[in-house]
C-alpha cells in the first residue's frame, strides 16, 4: 500500500474501552474497522511507517481519551517476545501546531534520564518516548492527509488509575504528581512552547462560555439554566489563579497540565506510581493547575462519567492523602505562596473543567468527543458539583493544607 492511497476515516466518537485491555476481537484479520473509525489495514501502514521493533500483530483502541485517537500497537519483538508501543493520532484543531507538542515531548525525554529520574521518584521511573520514522530516523511524526501521527513507547507492567481504593494508592498518585514536578521543576520554562494557549486560563474559558450562550442553539433546560447561574455566582473567583501569577505570587514554571488520575500508571506488581502518561500538554504554567486537575479526579469517587451527579463528593480523606504524597516530593520547590492558593487551586480546576465542559455542550461538543447525546451536559454537572463540595469543605481543606505545609 503506498501513502497516497491509505484511505484515513474522518473522526467519531471513540467508543469507550477500558486502556490496555484487548480483547477476543482484537486480530486484524477479525475487524476492519477499529472502535475509533479507522480502518486497521490502514493503521498497520500507519504504525509501519515508524521505526518498529518487530513485525505488528494487533492494533486495538487504547483508554479513554476525549481529544486524540489512541490505540495500542502489538508486536513480535526479535526475542519472539511480544511488545506494545503506542500509536496516535494527534487532534489538530485542538492542537494546532503539533509539531511543537512533539517538540516538548523530545525535550523532556532529553532532561528526564531513567537512572537519576529513578533516584528522585524512589522507585522505577519511566518516560513515554517518540518513536523515530523508519526512514527518517531525524523525524518521530507522520503527516498524512492532513493528518498527524505519532508513535510512543508503552509503559508496560503498569496500569492507569481508575478509582481510588484508599490512602495508600491516593498517596501514590500524589507522589506520582509530585516526582514528575520535581523531576521537571529544573527545566527552563522557556525552553518549552507554548503548545495550546490559553489551557487553564480560566477566564479566558469564562468569555467563551459567554460567547457561546449567545449564540447557542441548544435548549436551555433546567439544568442548563442551573449551570448557567453556578457560573454566574463564580464569575469573579474565576480570575483568583491568573490574578496571582500577574502580581507575581504564584511563578511558571513548566507543568504535565492534564494530570488527571487515570494519566498516572501504577506498577501493577508495588502499586507505586511509576509514570504520568499523555504527554501532550507539558508546557509553561502553574503547579496548581496539575494539583487542582490531580486533586479534582482523584478525589471524585464516582469518576468524572457518572451519570449519578448529584451524588458526587470531593473525598476529604483521598485530598488529605494526595497532599501528603504530593508534598512529600514537592516540598523542595514549593514557596511558602503556593501553599496559600491550593484550596484555591482545587476549586478552580474543578469549576474550569465545569465550565469548558458546559460551553462545549452550548457550542455542539466539538471539542471534547462525546457518546450520547447531553454528555457534556452531564459532564459539567458533575464537576460544578464536585465544585460545589469542596466549597462546602472550605475550612477541614485549608486545615489539612496548613497542617502539612508546617509538617513539611
Ligand atoms: C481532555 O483527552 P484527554 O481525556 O486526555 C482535556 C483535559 C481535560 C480532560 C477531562 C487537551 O483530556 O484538559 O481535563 O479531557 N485535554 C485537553 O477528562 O483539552
Ligand atoms: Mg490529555
Amino acid at each position: 500500500m503506498t501513502w497516497n492511497s491509505v484511505a484515513v476515516f474522518a473522526r467519531r466518537p471513540v467508543t469507550e474501552t477500558k486502556a490496555g485491555s484487548p480483547s477476543g476481537a482484537d486480530s486484524l484479520a477479525a475487524a476492519s474497522l477499529s472502535a475509533q473509525g479507522q480502518p486497521l489495514d490502514s493503521l498497520v501502514a500507519i504504525a509501519e511507517a515508524f521505526a518498529l521493533p518487530g513485525p505488528v500483530i494487533a492494533i486495538t483502541p487504547l483508554g479513554q481519551g476525549n481529544v486524540n485517537d489512541t490505540y495500542q500497537v502489538s508486536l513480535r519483538a526479535p526475542d519472539g517476545q511480544a511488545d506494545q508501543l503506542v500509536l496516535q493520532r494527534l487532534n489538530t484543531q485542538v492542537f494546532p501546531q503539533p509539531e511543537l507538542v512533539m517538540a516538548n515531548i523530545l525535550r523532556l525525554a532529553e532532561h528526564v534520564q531513567g537512572p537519576a529520574a529513578a533516584v528522585v521518584a524512589g522507585c522505577r521511573w519511566e518516560v513515554p518516548r517518540a518513536v523515530a520514522l523508519r526512514d527518517q530516523p531525524g523525524r518521530c511524526w507522520l503527516e498524512l492527509e492532513g493528518q498527524f501521527w505519532r508513535t510512543l513507547t508503552f509503559v508496560a507492567g503498569c496500569r492507569p488509575g481508575e478509582r481510588l481504593e484508599d490512602r495508600t494508592q491516593a498517596r501514590e498518585l500524589g507522589r506520582g504528581l509530585g516526582t514528575f514536578h520535581a523531576l521537571i521543576s529544573d527545566l527552563p520554562v522557556a525552553e518549552l512552547a507554548d503548545t495550546l494557549e490559553g489551557f487553564h486560563i480560566t477566564p479566558r474559558y469564562l468569555a467563551q462560555f459567554e460567547r457561546a450562550l449567545r449564540t447557542t442553539t441548544v435548549a436551555l433546560t433546567p439544568q442548563a439554566a442551573h449551570c448557567i447561574a453556578f457560573i454566574r455566582d463564580r464569575q469573579r473567583f474565576a480570575g483568583v489563579l491568573e490574578d496571582a501569577k500577574a502580581a507575581g505570587l504564584l511563578p511558571l514554571r513548566p507543568i504535565h497540565g492534564d494530570p488527571k488520575l487515570n494519566n498516572v500508571m501504577f506498577d501493577l506488581a508495588t502499586g507505586e506510581a511509576i509514570a504520568l502518561i499523555d504527554l501532550d500538554t507539558i508546557k509553561p504554567g502553574l503547579v496548581h493547575y496539575d494539583i487542582g486537575d490531580c486533586l479534582r479526579s482523584g478525589c471524585n469517587r464516582l469518576g468524572e462519567e457518572t451519570a449519578d451527579w448529584r451524588s458526587v463528593h470531593f473525598d476529604l480523606e483521598l485530598c488529605e492523602a494526595i497532599l501528603e504524597g504530593y508534598i512529600s516530593q514537592a516540598q523542595g520547590f514549593l514557596a511558602a505562596a503556593d501553599y496559600d492558593y491550593l484550596y484555591e487551586a482545587m476549586r478552580l480546576i474543578a469549576f474550569e473543567l465545569g465550565l469548558r465542559f458546559f460551553s462545549d455542550h452550548l457550542a455542539g461538543n466539538h471539542y471534547f468527543k462525546t457518546t450520547h447525546l447531553g454528555h457534556n451536559l452531564q459532564r459539567a454537572l458533575v464537576q460544578f458539583r464536585l465544585t460545589e463540595s469542596i466549597e462546602t469543605q472550605e475550612g477541614a481543606i485549608r486545615a489539612i493544607v496548613e497542617r502539612l505545609r508546617l509538617a513539611a
